[in-house]
């Protein structure tokens, strides 16, 4: 206890000490002391240690201050590892933790002494830190991380990042002190079906080979996965297939690897099966190697919400599994935030310590959406409880930034982990001189918006209480209630905008959000008439109000087009920001003030923001909450699914039009050619319910052709008396426009 009071003052000294010095240690040191004295930067080093550490290590330290040479003023920098004569002088005060290191600044001379290469590795990133400043004081570190493998699954359905984003956010993986990267992305045909059997063309095989080599460097293990389960056949020959496609990844340079058995049904899905293959390929092949570092697998069953209590499936992998091999989890359901019993939950069934898959920032399932606000809700008590933590970051790599700078840290020292802090820092890594203008997007667009997996994120936090406090008060026509705040927030809105789609700072991070900026301007312009409107109701000026309200209704439209035309391919289509807090405060308050009108002057001004009156009704728990959008006027679309749907007995799922429409095509795409135990009826505008045949097929989208009929709504039934288990890859309804 003593020990533990002791440690959190000397990190709150530190903090506030280097906060006046504004040096920023990320992630946050186990222990970190300074002392009084300041010295100003020296202009050169004299290294000591270079030819016992390893190259990686060796060209980060002399790239960091120049040699020393005649006329500049040099301190001494020693490097190195335990038992290295270079840094004799401090080895009792190495922390005996792997990837551990200490780090001293003292009588201008500095001592990084890591446990073990990667050690050293880290006390170097941290002298970068520190040597960003203009003065740097007496410093004393001693520094480990909390959870042995912290990185990324690059897991997600949609756009792989490209090469160069690849090598870009590799040395960033590394310079947050994450160590592992799995590589996985859903749509790399050669990871997956159908060509997982197949080597990588050259050119993207050089590209695994550089990626490996930048990997290395960084100080991360380059984990190449395979995603076999949708076809595998359980024989030799696919068995052989798995080792010979591993053995070429391995010439490409890759010493790790992982098997994903993740989003599959049927044969694939066999817990014994993929034991039997998993350990041969523990055995033949990675133990056989010496080189290659421990498998990792992600099981079909790889949350709690899909365990079936009569399945054997993770008491087999607990079991059978080889015992040096990994088992990924998402946690309690696909995605969610994690707690020690969760951790408890899984470990005892797979008799060992889970390896976290954290589905976050990922948006994979909700592409309308971005996700850049703080990360939060997970326990800070489970760094014991698992052997690794990684997060599958969204197709956007240069925003996904802003949460993996926090998971970084957070994996690092779970008990310092302090959200808010985290997030802001992460802003200003990422955009230092705009850093207010990206952290009011970040706030705004945070949340995921409806969606089937019922995750959910704070959004405007800071601003909503004063918008809350306006909607209750303000509209009882009493004082203009914190009418300036919310004012203020819009206009600010504005200018960020602007200021950052005009951003010269990083492009990367300008070019992927350019999309977004327009549409979280015509919001702020949105809420700045909104505002106007509320004035002019306040001061019973008509001719104001008319004017407010027909450029209100002017910008709505164009923000509805907008979400229409652009991000049209994504699985989830359209662009989305605010949607949390300041759009429903807008429609509301635009609402209100448009009915009062009404009302008072018998006049018909139009309400209606909402184009679509369109609903998903489902008893299937994975259908009932997925979104219904409408693009173009014509297509009324369901959200694809990216994991196995199980559609149970019986269960139905009923898109409701709200009134009749003319329809003109419905299709849906199970992933399955076999749709005998599906049956599709259609209400008419008398609502008596047709059953309609899915005759037409191509591929495996189904079709049928009503004829123009007008229909209520559609409805598709399970009636095979069985649970069928498919995909929902698409489902629309095209009507007359
Ligand atoms: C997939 C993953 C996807 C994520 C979020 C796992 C293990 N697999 O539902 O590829 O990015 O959820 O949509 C998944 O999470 N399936």
């Amino acid at each position: 206890m003593k020990r533990a009071i002791l440690i959190c003052s000397v990190v709150l000294l530190c903090s506030s000490y280097i906060w006046a010095q504004n040096p920023l240690i990320s992630p946050t040191p186990q222990q970190c002391t300074t002392g009084e004295r300041v010295y100003s930067l020296p202009e050169s080093f004299l290294i000591n240690g270079l030819n016992e550490t390893d190259s990686t290590n060796r060209s980060i330290a002399e790239n960091l201050l120049p040699p020393k040479s005649k006329g500049k003023k040099y301190w001494r920098l020693s490097i190195g590892e335990r038992g290295d004569r270079s840094v004799r002088k401090v080895a009792n005060k190495i922390p005996k933790k792997a990837e551990g290191y200490y780090l001293r600044v003292k009588d201008e001379e500095i001592v990084v002494a890591g446990n073990d290469e990667r050690g050293t590795l880290y006390g170097l990133h941290t002298l970068q830190q520190i040597l960003k400043q203009k003065e740097i004081p007496s410093i004393e570190i001693t520094d480990y991380p909390d959870v042995p493998l912290r990185g990324i699954v690059e897991g997600y359905y949609g756009t792989p990042m490209d090469f160069p984003t690849h090598l870009r956010m590799l040395k960033y993986y590394g310079m947050n002190k994450m160590n592992v990267y799995l590589y996985g992305p859903k749509d790399d045909p050669y990871h997956s079906s159908p060509n997982w059997r197949k080597p990588y063309p050259p050119k993207e095989a050089g590209e695994i080979r550089e990626m490996a080599r930048i990997a290395k460097i960084n100080g991360i293990d380059f984990v190449w996965a395979i995603h076999p389960g949708k076809d595998i056949r359980w024989n030799e020959a696919d068995r052989d297939s798995v080792i010979q496609k591993f053995e070429s990844m391995y010439q490409l340079g890759v010493r790790a690897f992982a098997v994903f058995f993740d989003d599959i049904s049927g044969e694939g899905a066999k817990a014994d099966k993929q034991v039997e293959l998993l350990n041969y390929i523990d055995d033949h092949f990675v133990k056989a190697k010496k080189d290659v570092k421990p498998l990792i697998m992600c099981p079909t069953v790889y949350n709690k919400s899909w365990s079936d209590p009569k399945s054997s499936y993770l008491s087999t992998l607990g079991e059978k599994l080889n015992q040096d091999i990994s088992i990924m989890w998402t946690g309690n359901s696909v995605i969610c935030n994690i707690q020690p019993e969760d951790m408890d939950w899984i470990n005892v069934r797979i008799k060992r310590k889970a390896f976290v898959w954290w589905n976050y920032p990922v948006n994979d399932y909700v592409t309308d959406h971005l996700l850049l606000g703080p990360v939060y809700g997970n326990s800070k008590e489970i760094a014991d409880k698992l052997s690794g933590f990684v997060s599958n970051p969204m197709e956007q790599a240069e925003a996904s930034k802003i949460a993996i700078y926090s998971i970084a840290d957070y994996t690092w020292n779970m008990k310092a982990f302090d959200s808010d802090k985290s997030w802001n820092n992460s802003i200003k890594e990422l955009l230092s001189t705009n850093a207010d203008a990206l952290r009011l997007f970040a706030e705004h667009n945070a949340d995921t918006g409806p969606n089937a997996h019922l995750f959910s994120r704070e959004e405007s936090v800071r601003i909503k209480p004063a918008m809350d406090d306006f909607l209750n008060n303000a509209l009882d026509n009493a004082v203009s209630f914190k009418e300036g705040a919310v004012l203020n927030e819009f206009e600010n809105i504005i200018v960020a905008a602007d200021i950052l789609m005009a951003d010269q700072e990083n492009p990367y991070l300008r070019d992927e959000l350019m999309d977004w900026y327009p549409q979280f301007k015509l919001l702020g312009e949105m809420g700045v008439e909104v505002m106007n409107l509320y004035k002019a109701w306040q001061d019973q000026y008509q001719d104001g109000f008319l004017k407010s309200y027909r450029h209100l209704r002017a910008l709505q439209y164009l923000s509805y087009k907008y979400d229409q035309e652009i991000n049209a391919n994504a699985s989830q289509p359209g662009i989305k920001t605010g949607s949390k807090v300041l759009r429903p405060f807008v429609d509301k308050l635009f609402f209100h003030l448009v009915n009062e009108y009404n009302h008072r002057f018998g006049a018909n001004l139009a309400t209606t923001l909402n184009y679509s009156h369109f609903r998903l009704e489902s008893d299937v728990a994975q259908l009932k909450n997925l979104a219904v959008t409408l693009r173009n006027e014509n297509k009324i679309s369901v959200s694809a699914l990216n994991e196995v749907l199980k559609w149970n007995e019986n269960g139905s799922m009923t898109l409701a039009l709200g009134k009749a429409v003319p329809a003109v095509e419905f299709r849906i795409d199970l992933g399955k050619t076999d749709l005998g135990w599906l049956k599709l009826e259609m209400q008419d505008e008398n609502d008596s319910w047709e059953t309609v045949g899915l005759t037409q097929v191509w591929s495996t989208v189904y079709r049928s052709k009503p004829n123009d009929v007008k229909v209520k709504a559609i409805r598709l039934s399970n009636i095979s008396g069985k649970l069928q288990e498919c995909y929902l890859k698409t489902c629309y309804l095209l009507i007359k426009k």
